[in-house]
């Protein structure tokens, strides 16, 4: 990649952490530049115009140009590389469990973990405060489906560590932080254990 990379980030995200997760693996150099997104950092009109209309982070800067989206940014990173199976019947399953995160597992166990954790339950709006009940349910659907396919696999997908296997580590292994008990999936804990080990592995607080 001759490219430079720059990933505009919130470094406790874990969409954030994806990223920085897929370049380590890949040996790749990511500049950082940090934005606060608790006091609305990624919603300033100069953020808005020059790095995501969407105002959210992560986004990934490749040279003068910038992809939004965890998922597309890694994939940017890891096109061409193990990280991405080159069976087509594999790269689709890869996906699956992409779109999966993005839809089923993420706005449960992440959002659960930002509420928590990061807002904390007192300052929640009533709204949100109605919706916790939902997300720990739909939170916990997601934990299950991953323990049951991760029972006797090793990676979500084509037998080896891909890029699905990195998009749902990075919300997953902190998921109790949003009040969910790990324990209580033994494969996933497993699984876990087992990217944690991949070569080249760096933790979120690198
Ligand atoms: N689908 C997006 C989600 C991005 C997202 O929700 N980013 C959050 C932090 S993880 C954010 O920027 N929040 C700040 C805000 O919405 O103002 C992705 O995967 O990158």
């Amino acid at each position: 990649m001759t490219e430079k990379l720059i990933l505009h980030e919130y470094s406790q995200s874990g969409n954030c952490y994806k990223i920085r997760l897929t370049a380590a693996l890949l040996g790749l150099p990511l500049e950082r530049r940090e934005y606060d997104i608790m006091k609305g950092e990624t919603r300033t009109p100069d953020f808005l115009a020059k790095v995501n209309a969407n105002g959210r982070i992560p986004v990934l800067q490749v040279g003068d140009r910038f992809i939004p989206e965890s998922n597309a940014a890694c994939f940017y990173l890891a096109d061409g590389s193990p990280l991405v199976p080159e069976d087509r019947f594999d790269r689709a399953d890869m996906l699956r469990w992409m779109f999966f995160e993005q839809y089923n597992h993420e706005p449960n166990v992440a959002t659960m973990r930002f509420w928590l954790a990061f807002v904390g339950e007192a300052r929640l709006s009533d709204l949100q405060r109605s919706l916790l009940a939902g997300k720990r349910e739909a939170g916990e659907a997601a934990l299950r489906l991953m323990d049951e396919h991760l029972a006797g696999r090793h990676f979500l997908a084509a037998g080896r560590l891909t890029l699905a296997d990195i998009a749902l580590y990075a919300y997953t292994h902190v998921a109790e932080e949003g009040g969910f008990d790990l324990g209580a999936y033994p494969a996933v804990t497993a699984w876990l254990a087992r990217v944690a080990s991949a070569p080249g592995y760096a933790p979120m607080s690198a």
